[in-house]
Formats: structure tokens, sequence, C-alpha cells
């Protein structure tokens, strides 16, 4: 009900504003620097700032960086908001406590990174019962009432297991392998991205006979990642292939692998394949260390203002915003990938792709 009223509070002095022939930008809002579209919203040339509410995950990895610095570049003062942003330190009651300090400051909008899909639908209630619109990022939530979160914008992590395995599959033919033995480091466990890269690699492995040698969570961090990968490779000799679910697990893999006197790369003893395509991971892809990456977009900063826009200004949005997404790779082995009847072109990553990327 409160922002209702304002939203009409707001459309009522921007007619009152515009009938006095408002002088420029005098007593004008805040320029929220967005493109077409966006000076629709109930806010614009209102002196209202939107506050957001961000419930971060942590800073674990290079793509919760960019994913961070992403939100926090659109949710500026310029753009006409105050972000209050968490760093939950991966830690789900840390998030729980922020949502309940957003509730408490009585934001304007809830953004969450769920760390793990499961145990929100408490807070969650909080937040609609104080009617405060809460937006999912980046990872899913598992709730028993759809009405609990407005939207969803992140990857589509089933989608991006399915690809990165099919070019595997792909891979393995055009160079001849027959035995894959596979050492998989997860993510973070209940994760959304983990649930849906793990199951592009379980069902691949039983769709084309692989060998899943090893299972073990690197909790997305390439600490965790080299640890890992150092005792896997104590106990199983046969590993030909890692498949790490994000850059920062392939960076400590790949140190892991090298250390045990192993190499890695296109003629080494281990293929490697990750996910994020960040910075760093993209140049280990151009050089062959990591042979495939699978990107996940962290960019989610102009799609949930975009939302909130729609929402301002009392528009429906969409219940999930998957962000587009490639898969990038050593090489040109393999051209494209399909998945589901749908083809998926493979970018072979050249230093020219490398300088043109957003992150
Ligand atoms: C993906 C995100 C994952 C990244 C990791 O959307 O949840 O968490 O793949 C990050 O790098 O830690
Ligand atoms: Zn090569």
């Amino acid at each position: 009900m409160k922002r209702k009223l304002i939203a009409a509070l707001m459309a009522t002095a921007m007619v009152a504003a515009m009938a006095a022939g408002c002088a420029g930008g005098a007593g004008g809002g805040s320029d929220k620097g967005t493109s077409e579209g966006g000076s629709e919203g109930g806010s614009e040339g209102g002196s209202d700032v939107i506050t957001v509410g961000f419930a971060q995950v942590g800073a674990e990895s290079d793509w919760r960086t960019a994913n961070s610095e992403s939100m926090k570049e659109t949710f500026s003062e310029a753009n006409g908001y105050e972000l209050i942003f968490d760093d939950a330190q991966q830690k789900q009651e840390n998030q729980i406590t922020a949502i309940r300090n957003f509730i408490q400051q009585e934001v304007d909008y809830i953004v969450l990174a769920p760390v793990t899909e499961t145990g929100w639908d408490t807070v969650l209630q909080e937040a609609k019962d104080a009617d405060i619109p809460v937006i999912t990022v980046d990872r899913m939530v598992d709730v028993s009432d759809d009405s609990l979160f407005v939207s969803y914008v992140g990857g589509n992590f089933q989608l991006e297991g399915a690809k990165a395995c099919e070019w595997l599959k792909a891979y393995a033919d055009a160079k001849g392998i027959k035995e894959l033995n596979i050492a998989h480091i997860q993510g973070t466990i209940g994760a959304s991205a983990q649930i849906g890269r793990t199951e592009g690699l379980e069902n691949a492995a039983k769709e084309y006979g692989w060998n899943i040698v090893a299972q073990q969570t690197g909790e997305f961090t390439q600490a965790k990642g080299q640890e890992v990968m150092e005792s896997m490779l104590k106990q199983h000799d046969n590993i030909n292939v890692v498949y790490c679910e994000n850059d920062n697990e392939a960076f400590g893999a790949i140190d892991a692998i090298k250390a045990a006197g192993k190499t890695v790369g296109p003629d080494g003893d281990i293929l490697v394949l990750s996910f994020d395509t960040v910075k760093a991971g993209i140049e280990a892809t151009m050089t062959g260390e990591i042979i495939c990456n699978t990107e996940c977009n962290p960019l989610h900063g102009p799609r949930v203002a975009e939302l909130i826009e729609k929402l301002e200004a009392g528009e429906e949005v969409d219940k999930i915003a998957y962000v587009d997404e490639g898969i990038f790779a050593h090489g040109t082995d393999v051209a494209k990938v399909t998945v589901d009847g749908t083809d998926y072109e493979v970018t072979e990553v050249t230093q020219e792709v490398i300088d043109g990327r957003a992150y």
C-alpha cells in the first residue's frame, strides 16, 4: 500500500510540475541516467530516491566481484537509487539477517542472491507482509509460494551444464578419446549453479558412459578447488578430465595438477572444463589450460534496474529472465553444440574475443 501511495503522489507531483512548466533541473529528481524507457518510471522527476537492499552471497569468486560491481554501478545515486549492500560471507543466516534489516529500514526493493535454494519461506513472507517486493538474482529460491518473489534474473544452469557436456562429448569424439575418467569439483552444495551444472554432468555421464571417478565440492573458491584436486589426484591416477563448476576452482585445480607433475591442455594429461568465463578464466581458455569455458553472465545490474522501472510504472514483469550465455573453447575442434534441438555456436577464444568482452 505504501508504495502505491507514493507512486500516486509522485504522479500528481509530476503533473503539477509539468503544468507549472517546471524549470529544467530545478527541483527535478536526480537523473537516473537510464536510456529510453527507463524514464516512464514513477520516480522520474520526483525527488524520491529508490532504496534497494541487496543481500549478496559473499566475495568468493571473480564472478561474484563482477556481479557486485555491476549492481553497485547500476544502483548509484546518480541513477536515482540508494543501494544498501550486504556481504553475507556465504552464510544463509547472514542473508536472512540482512533481509530483516532491509525490512526495518523500509527499503523499496529487496534484491537477493540466495546462497542456496532452500530455507527462504519465512523471511520472504516477512518481506511480503511488509509489502516490499523481492527480486532474486544469480541463484534461485525453492519456496512453497512463488508469490514470495517477483522475478528471477540469472543463468540457466541446467542449460550451462548440458552445453559444457555436449562440447566434451564432441571434443572426445573428434580426438578419439574413448575413456573419460572425470574428477568433478562441484560448487557450493545446494546453490542453483551447482545443482544445474552437476545435473548436466551426471546426465551426460549416464548417457555417454563416462566415469565420474571423484566428486566433491570446491565451494566455488580457488583454495578449496586446489585442495580437493590434490586429494583426488592422490586417490586416482587415471583422471583425464576435470569438470570444475567455476573458474576459481579451475585455477586451484590447475595449480594442483601442475604441482603433481601432470600437464593440462589439448596435448596434456588432463582436460579442464570450467564455468563463468571471468577475465582470468577466458584468458586461461585461450592458452588451453582451460579447454572449454561455459559463460555465466554476472552483469545483472541493468536487468534488475529494468525490472524495478517496470514495477515502478505498475507494469507486469516476467517471473524468470534468463540471461544470454555463450560457450567458449580453446581451438576450433567443436564448432557448435546442440541442446534440446537448439544449436549454440562455440566461440574460439582469441585475443580479439578477450578484448571485446564486457567483464
Ligand atoms: C552463478 C553463481 C556462481 C558462479 C560462481 O550464477 O551463482 O557463484 O558460477 C559464484 O563463481 O561463486
Ligand atoms: Zn591449441
